[in-house]
């Protein structure tokens, strides 16, 4: 890796951070090491009937660093991992931050047009997968994978390996490593993003660390925490905030779901005593529906974190009658800036707001459109910096002057306002992204995709408001003159197979709708009207056809 691959902090910071004692100059391999020695034989994961102590993962992680470097991989190389919730996700994890190995943490719902873009982007030298899982088979994912990167050497399978190499076959004899700078990069994190093509975010042992350390005083894990890790593990908030490794950090043990059905869900929270869970607003939606039923198997839960997502104040108002438990706003993006609701804040605070920066580190501006501040109560864009945001985006240097100013602030693309007493509330957002139960989806990214297909002319993808999902997507697309007579649902189909098939798009951004319009509504500088067709899309849904 050099310079170019991620913007450092300027050095006068970099010192600061260290003289407040933020960046403490520890890696994630050696933070494992501290937890491993210092909490033994205490449960660190649980994954079905597998139960293993700190100092069990603590070994995987070194035999799976010493089977890594056999296999020739060094410090600074990047590996696409792609495991469900699973412990081998940990063990993989932290051997590769003992190894100054690169995990780029991609999600299960990833497909072809996902991981070779991830895979191109960092010139991964290997990709680690499931054999199946959720009815999936991973490998044939890697055949095409291995088809489209030629820079990719290995695939390394947690199962049944086929023709690639099985996990299982690389715990080998622990090694002594050199270890890594913890100001070097540690992991990539996967952007929201809202441009055609992904973009990676470069996070430090250094700052990595220190959100998980702050989150973990605000939310106050401590060795009694059993935290259901609901979401897909390598997703920035059940991982970090303060997440599993929150939990491994204050000594307590991870329970990994690996469907999030809510009946699943809450005999495993009955049966191993759950304290904490970190859900998004639609899966929580889902719980509701379902907690009343079940509430006394919820007794051990102490607190429900809500993210990802806007939150109605009116599911939030359900949270503590129906699951019994307090609930704590999150507002946080895997580029840095995490905002809680406190334990101790006025419930008119944690149900209408989405919290505080955790750090006193954190910086945040909000402007409008000329950069200029706004007043506290009104709406702006969002702006921050600070020990745990980046500075930059993985080798993205053209984007990363649209979205970092010049003096480093972050801008986030959410509209937000600061209430008197420092809370904030999200608004929107001026980011062309979809946000779907939470997962978010860049609109340029999908419409470059539909107009690869050779009926399509133009096309605009725009969020519809949906109970449970939050938003969905509507594509609007114009056909060339060719299609423009044929039937519509033949059309429909066709574009959403070449999405999945073709292009090898995840399933969460194939379009929920597809319209057909003979002209993109267009601005005065022949932009497509974005605004105009999401007043369009909700008159639509409102008169299904
Ligand atoms: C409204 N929008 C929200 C909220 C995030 C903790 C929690 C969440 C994420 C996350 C995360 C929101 N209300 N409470 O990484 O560590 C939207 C905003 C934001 C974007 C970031 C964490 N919480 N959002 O969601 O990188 O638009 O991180 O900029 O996936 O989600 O998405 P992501």
């Amino acid at each position: 890796m050099t310079d170019a691959d991620f913007t450092p902090w300027p050095d006068n910071l970099v010192k600061e951070y260290r003289e407040r004692g933020w960046w403490q100059r520890q890696t994630l391999g050696a933070f494992l090491r501290a937890s491993a020695l210092r909490y033994a034989t205490r449960i660190a994961v649980v994954c079905g009937e597998r139960r293993w102590a700190y100092q069990e993962l603590d070994e995987h992680a070194d035999r799976l660093a010493a089977g890594f470097a056999a296999l020739d991989l060094q410090a600074g190389a990047r590996i696409v991992v792609q495991l469900p919730n699973i412990a081998e996700f940990f063990a993989v994890c932290f051997a590769c931050f003992r190894l100054g190995l690169v995990p780029v943490l991609a999600l299960p719902g990833h497909r072809r047009a996902e991981i070779a873009a991830f895979c191109q982007i960092a010139e991964a030298s290997a990709y680690i997968i499931p054999d199946c899982h959720d009815g999936y088979d991973y490998r044939t994912l890697a055949r095409e994978a291995m088809a489209l990167v030629p820079g990719l050497r290995h695939v390394i399978v947690v199962g049944s390996a086929e023709e690639f190499i099985a996990l299982q076959a690389l715990y080998l004899t622990p090694q002594a490593l050199p270890e890594p700078d913890p100001g070097a990069i540690a992991l990539l994190q996967l952007s929201g993003g809202s441009t055609g093509t992904p973009k990676l975010i470069p996070r430090t042992h250094d700052d990595y660390l220190y959100s998980v350390r702050a989150s973990v005083e605000v939310c106050q894990f401590d060795t009694a925490t059993t935290y259901l890790a609901a979401l897909p593990v390598a997703h920035n908030f059940p991982l970090s905030s303060p997440g599993t490794l929150g939990t491994l950090y204050a000594g307590g043990r991870i329970v990994l779901l690996t469907r999030p059905e809510p009946d699943a869900a809450f005999s495993l929270i009955a049966n191993e005593r759950v304290s904490h869970i970190a859900l998004v607003p639609s899966l929580l939606l889902a719980w509701l529906e379902r907690a009343t039923s079940l509430r006394p198997a919820l007794d051990s839960l102490r607190l429900v974190q809500i993210g990802g997502a806007s939150l109605a104040a009116d599911v939030a108002a359900r949270v503590r009658p129906l699951l019994g438990c307090p609930l704590q706003q999150v507002f946080g993006m895997a580029e840095g800036l995490i905002n809680y609701t406190r334990l101790d804040d006025h419930p008119d605070v944690i149900l209408e707001t989405q919290g505080r920066p955790m750090s006193v580190g954190d910086e945040i501006r909000i402007v409008d459109h000329d950069e200029q501040d706004v007043t506290d109560g009104q709406t702006g864009h969002l702006l921050t910096r600070g020990p745990y945001t980046i500075r930059g985006y993985w080798r993205a240097d053209a984007h990363n002057h649209q979205v970092f100013s010049a003096d480093g602030f972050y801008r986030t693309g959410d509209l937000v306002r600061r209430r008197s007493d420092g809370n904030l509330q999200v608004m929107g957002r001026a980011k062309d992204q979809i946000n779907r139960a939470g997962e978010k989806i860049a609109a340029a990214e999908v419409e470059r995709h539909l107009l690869s297909h050779p009926r399509v002319r133009n096309a605009a993808l725009v969020a519809i408001p949906d109970e449970r999902l939050g938003e969905r997507s509507c594509a609007f697309v114009e056909l060339n003159a060719a299609a423009a007579n044929e039937a519509s649902a033949p059309i429909v189909l066709s574009l959403k197979l070449h999405l999945r098939d073709h292009c090898g798009l995840a399933a969460h951004k194939i379009p929920d709708r597809i319209e057909f319009i003979d002209h993109l509504p267009l601005t005065a500088p022949g932009k497509i009207a974005k605004p105009q067709l999401r007043k369009l899309a909700l008159t639509l849904t409102r008169n299904p056809t």
